[in-house]
């Protein structure tokens, strides 16, 4: 990660203006003040671009967008708000040709930003956290050019937080997908039973609730028990994959 790190530095010292890349699932959780503080100390300009606007209820977005300015909603998924966003960075570079450094959390959707201003499948995207490995440079057009970089944790979250976990950590590798499955069913039951399809549990604690969800799914282990481990793997990939709407 520290390696990761020291890209995103470099970036940060390349660009003109810098993209921060923000998951509208969870805002608070995947904005980055350790490199909104480094872009802040170099003095200059950054978009805030909150991603994944397709998840979310725009009422509770328009609420936060005063802290977050400056700053563009945008679903890279479905092509929305990147032509706001164009018009952001030319505003900024005063119609010169610049070039911008996009950052951000893993997963926040970084490649898939670049991919929606260039129009044409440039930058890898992947489900998987940390796919991004190095920086790549991709021209938009004639004037924008774009940095990707790899997705950084702040320092402050490599302590043990599930619910940085659910953002950044990828699904199959996770040891303990059922504990980081209780912290998401923590903040957001309701969505993630709706989206299953799950009710009338409401005298069910969180355990017998992954096993419902097992059941309903039909995944069992092999004594016949639900298979609580595979249906939370199942829950973070889909998760990840931006397919839980809030
Ligand atoms: N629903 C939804 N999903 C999105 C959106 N943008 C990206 N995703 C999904 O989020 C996942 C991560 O996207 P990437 O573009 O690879 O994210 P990244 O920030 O480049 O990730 P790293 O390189 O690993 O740091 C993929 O499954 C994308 O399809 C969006 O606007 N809406
Ligand atoms: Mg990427």
């Amino acid at each position: 990660m520290a390696n990761f790190w020291k890209i995103v530095d470099k970036v940060i010292h390349e660009a003109d203006i810098i993209l921060e890349v923000i998951d509208a699932r969870m805002i608070d959780k995947t904005r980055n003040l350790e490199i909104e503080g480094k872009i802040q100390s170099l003095n200059k300009p950054l978009i805030r671009v909150i991603n994944k606007c397709d998840l979310v209820d725009k009422d509770e977005l328009v609420k936060k967008k005063k802290l977050l300015e400056p700053c563009v909603f945008i679903s890279a998924k479905n092509f929305l708000g990147t032509t706001m966003l164009r018009k952001k960075i030319l505003q900024v570079s005063k119609g010169e040709a610049v070039l911008v450094g996009v950052v951000g959390y893993p997963n926040t959707g970084k490649s898939s930003l670049i991919n929606c201003l260039r129009g044409k499948g440039v930058a890898p995207v992947s489900s998987v956290s940390g796919y991004t490995k190095g920086k790549q440079n991709v021209k938009a057009d004639n004037k924008i050019h774009l940095i990707d970089t790899p997705g950084v944790l702040s320092s402050t979250d490599l302590n043990d937080d599930n619910s940085i976990k659910i953002a950044t950590k990828n699904f199959y590798n996770e040891k303990d997908p059922d504990v980081a499955v209780f912290s998401l069913l923590k903040e957001h039951k309701k969505q993630i039973l709706d989206h299953y399809g799950l009710d009338n549990v409401n005298d069910l604690n969180d355990e017998k609730i992954l096993e419902e969800l097992a059941r309903k799914a039909n995944r069992y282990v092999s004594g016949g028990e639900p298979d609580v481990q595979m249906i939370s793997k199942r829950i973070l990939k889909d998760w990840q994959h931006g397919k839980i709407k809030l």
